[in-house]
């Protein structure tokens, strides 16, 4: 359904005007003003030529242009510049115009009426009179009338009104613009579904610089944030160490402030093993142990970490997901993700994902990774994936991994720092509250030590 004329609407009610370059200014619109015709003729009378549209649910858009000037108490009058129009007739874009006809009543004007076009004893389009309140199903059912008198005044080429209107006048909109002969400025740029600064060399910078300045908070003996990679196989969690390591140098200066844990994919075929993911989690595995389903870690064994102490723990994991096949994932995979969801949320241990391979979604980020967040195709999926997993959508991360390229790319660089950053808030957030906890519970063991000194006292 369309409820926002676009450029090329106007470009098509322009070319029917006929007389140069058009502004259209929205007056009064029944969704925002309400459906009432003190209101309309408070908002549009002595406005200068103006165009109605209206909108259904069908999907058509369709009104009426008159070059005159709105007046409540004017009647009848003739106005050889005027016309109605179809834009969209079930969703179609069917442009057509329907001149006056010469010497016919083109519009009439009266306090108790909304837009009407033809005069008011054989009105061609009467969209309302007085107040129309809203309707439980959103649309408004206009108490007019755009059957009886159609084409009466206007040249309507013999078409009934049900291929006008779909043969009703409940519509979702109804607005009035006031056009001027003024050109149209350019439309402003898309606007971004996630806010960022502008790509580019600078942004690089302050990026690393920002990201080299988030650190474990001291006191905690903690030296980097350790974070967990988790998701299906071949899903691109290797690639993004990669690409984290060959930013490191650089970007994170001596002192490495993260560590990526790498997990091996998990497959359909898997059952699921959240006890060694519980040991992943908790601290007790080794630093580069290999797990397998065919070697697993038990408590007994010799590598096993008994005293894993919160620097061994992981801060943040994150799910990576292929952004070319998340959206037809099974049923069983997702099941599996959740379940790991469920076992870091009883943790308190924080998510994100990251969404891979996008530059494979869609041609507006194959064409530049830094129109990421211009491609409705990468929303959709971001907040699709926010919705299948159940996590806030700015912790739904798009990136993309080097592949196959043989130099460094800066808009490639500067969504994985993105991300990074993202992702060390999060690690840096759950650190602060371990903090607190520590803090609250030695306080607390030193007034319990106090209180029993008293108690001490007291008894002797
Ligand atoms: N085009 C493109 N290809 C990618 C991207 N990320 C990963 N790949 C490719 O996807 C394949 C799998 O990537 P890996 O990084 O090995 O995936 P993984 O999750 O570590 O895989 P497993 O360890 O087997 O679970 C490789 O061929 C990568 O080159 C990406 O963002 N874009
Ligand atoms: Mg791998």
């Amino acid at each position: 359904m369309c409820t926002i004329l676009t450029e090329s609407d106007f470009d098509q009610v322009e070319s029917w005007i006929g007389t140069g370059p058009k502004t259209f200014n929205l007056l009064y619109s029944i969704t925002r003003d309400g459906c009432d015709t003190s209101v309309f003729h408070q908002k549009c009378d002595n406005q200068g030529p103006t165009l109605t549209v209206l909108y259904n649910k069908e999907g058509s858009v369709y009104g009426g242009y008159t070059g005159l000037s709105l007046e409540s108490g004017a009647g009848n009058r003739n106005d050889n510049s005027a016309f109605l129009y179809q834009l969209y007739y079930s969703g179609l874009n069917t442009p057509k115009k329907y001149s006056v006809k010469i010497g016919q009543a083109a519009i009439c004007s009266a306090p108790h009426l909304g837009p009407l076009f033809g005069s008011n004893t054989a009105y061609d389009v009467l969209t309302f009179h007085s107040i129309v309140q809203k309707s439980s199903s959103g649309e408004y059912n206009l108490n007019g009338d755009m059957q009886t008198y159609f084409g009466r005044n206007y040249d309507t080429a013999g078409i009934s009104s049900k291929e006008f209107n779909n043969g009703h006048i409940r519509v979702t909109e109804l607005e009035v613009y006031a056009v001027k002969d003024v050109k149209r400025k350019t439309p402003a740029l898309p606007t971004p579904w996630r806010k960022t600064a502008e790509f580019g060399t600078k942004m690089l910078g302050c990026l690393k610089e920002e990201v080299k300045g988030i650190q474990p908070p001291e006191g905690l003996d903690v030296p980097h944030f350790n974070i967990l990679l988790l998701g299906p196989l071949g899903s691109g969690k290797s690639s993004f160490c990669n690409l984290v390591a060959s930013l490191t140098p650089y970007t994170f200066g001596d002192t490495v402030s993260l560590q990526l844990y790498d997990t091996r994919g998990v497959a359909e075929t898997d059952t699921l093993d959240l006890l060694q993911c519980n040991f992943i989690l908790d601290g007790h595995v080794p630093d580069f142990y290999e797990m397998s389903p065919t070697h697993l870690l038990k408590c007994d064994d010799a590598e096993f970490r008994h005293q894993a102490a919160l620097k061994n723990k992981i801060h943040c994991a994150v799910f990576v997901l292929d952004g070319l096949i998340v959206g037809d994932m099974s049923k069983s995979m997702l099941q599996k993700l959740l379940s790991y969801r469920d076992l870091l949320n009883r943790k308190g241990i924080p998510q994100a994902a990251l969404i891979t391979k996008i530059d494979k979604l869609c041609e507006q980020s194959a064409e530049n990774i830094s129109n990421t967040f211009l491609s409705p195709a990468v929303k959709d999926l971001v907040y699709n994936v926010a919705d299948l997993l159940n996590l806030p959508r700015n912790s739904i991360l798009p990136v993309k991994n080097y592949e196959e390229e043989m130099e460094s790319d800066e808009n490639i660089n500067i969504l994985a720092l993105l991300a990074v950053r993202q992702i060390l808030f999060f690690a840096e957030d759950y650190l602060e509250n371990m903090k607190d906890k520590q803090s609250r519970s030695r306080g607390n063991a030193n007034s319990g030590q106090a209180h029993s000194d008293v108690r001490g006292s007291d008894t002797a």
